[in-house]
């Protein structure tokens, strides 16, 4: 089976999604995802420009040899505008084989290890107030695990408290907003807020927190002793990754859980943190890290220590490779969560699929493939809007991490 054509298709149904179409010579066609929030266009010509090119007339059924092909041959290797456009190159002819066959993806990755994928919500509120009625909503709806995010007293805005309950987004049209943060009033009232979730809803829901990248490692350290009572599912990012190290600060001083990894794109970028034990749930995801092939092998790493996944599942990444990830989670031996933040109905109207929620979870009914489409016509009625994440800078106007 060649590889006869490939294109993108860049749609906007409220936000920038960039897919992948691969078609061959037998009729059948596969999709990838190759969103990177607010650098979309960067990928859209890496894969046009560069990697279409190099794809056609090759055989389809090749997964592992296209994926080296692209990693070792481009010379240039790993970072997000790289693993973004190979990761869709490999979704894409996972979803072909898959469809070869006529198996959904997680069947050829070895079969199921269970039958429905935990996945948790955001609940947020622009104060502790509004934070406690959407974690009661979340509650309500059956979420077994909730993220909880709240406005902080003194500060305009803070990450991860949304503009409406259901479909938290952060980039917006036009330049990059700016955002001022202060880390003291944050680890003021950050364990008052979670002290709050626990006395009105109990114990009986997994409670988990993103730092955003936002703090220094005493301070994570210090967030982490501070939360420990609460017994969180995990605590997020909370230190930039890049000094690996770091972590085993923060290590020392709490035993709550710790995840990193969205912003990885390699095996290479949380190798250390696997290996020394700094960190409990690794998140690098499909799309940003290399497809199923290389997250797959981050896996198999990460198992050897009992560190298990917890893929990111933000809006910017789109219905293709929520359906990707259900398709690894089903198979993945050491699965931990899964992130899943609602798409509006738009979206999902440009990429049907049979994904959808009960109780908590993720169910993934048996299509072939990976059981998710692209409607081209729905599409083309939403062209590219240009939209950056925030940035973030201290009172003193000093940049910080958003
Ligand atoms: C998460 C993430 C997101 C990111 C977003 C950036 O935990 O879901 O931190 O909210 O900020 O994916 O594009
Ligand atoms: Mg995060």
């Amino acid at each position: 089976m060649k590889i006869l054509s490939a294109k993108v298709i860049v749609t906007c149904p409220g936000r920038n999604f960039v897919t992948l179409k691969i078609e061959t010579d037998q009729g059948i066609y596969g999709i990838g995802d190759a969103t990177l929030n607010g650098r979309e266009l960067a990928v859209k010509s890496y894969l046009e420009d560069h990697i279409i090119p190099c794809l056609i007339g090759r055989d389809a059924s090749r997964i592992e040899d296209t994926w080296q092909y692209l990693y070792r041959g481009g010379y240039w290797r790993r970072g997000p505008v790289t693993m973004t456009a190979i990761a869709a190159v490999d979704m894409a002819l996972w979803d072909i084989k898959g469809k070869a066959a006529n198996l959904p993806v997680y069947q050829l990755l070895g079969g199921k290890s269970r039958d429905a994928v935990m996945v948790y919500g955001h609940a947020n509120g622009r104060d502790h107030a509004e934070a406690l009625d959407a974690v009661g909503h979340y509650i309500d709806m059956g979420y077994k695990a909730i993220r909880v995010q709240s406005g902080v007293p003194g500060l305009d805005k803070a990450y991860g408290v949304g503009k409406g309950n259901m479909y938290y987004e952060p980039a917006d049209k036009g330049l990059p907003d700016e955002e001022i943060w202060d880390t003291p009033l944050y680890l003021r009232h950050t364990p008052d807020l979670f002290e709050k979730v626990r006395v009105k809803y109990g114990s009986d829901h997994h409670l988990l927190h993103d730092c955003h990248h936002r703090l220094k490692p005493i301070e994570a350290a210090q967030l982490g002793k501070s939360l420990e009572q609460f017994k969180l599912f995990w605590m997020e990012d909370a230190t930039p990754a890049e000094n690996q190290e770091a972590f085993r600060l923060i290590r020392q001083h709490t035993t709550t859980p710790l995840a990193v990894g969205e912003i990885m794109s390699s095996i290479w970028d949380c190798k250390d943190l696997i290996q020394n034990q700094l960190i409990d749930y690794i998140r690098t995801t499909v799309v940003h890290a290399g497809g199923i092939t290389h997250l797959r092998r981050i896996a198999d790493l990460a198992s050897l220590y009992q560190v298990h996944t917890g893929c990111h599942g933000a809006t910017d990444l789109s219905p293709v490779s929520m359906a990707a990830a259900l398709n690894f989670n089903m198979w993945v031996p050491n699965f931990g969560i899964q992130e899943y933040m609602r798409h509006t109905p738009e979206t999902d109207a440009v990429f049907p699929h049979g994904y959808h929620f009960d109780k908590g979870y993720l169910m993934l009914p048996d299509a072939p493939g990976l059981g998710v489409d692209i409607d081209e016509a729905a599409a083309l009625k939403f062209p590219y809007e240009r939209a950056y994440l925030p940035t973030c800078r201290l009172r003193d106007g000093t940049v910080w991490n958003w």
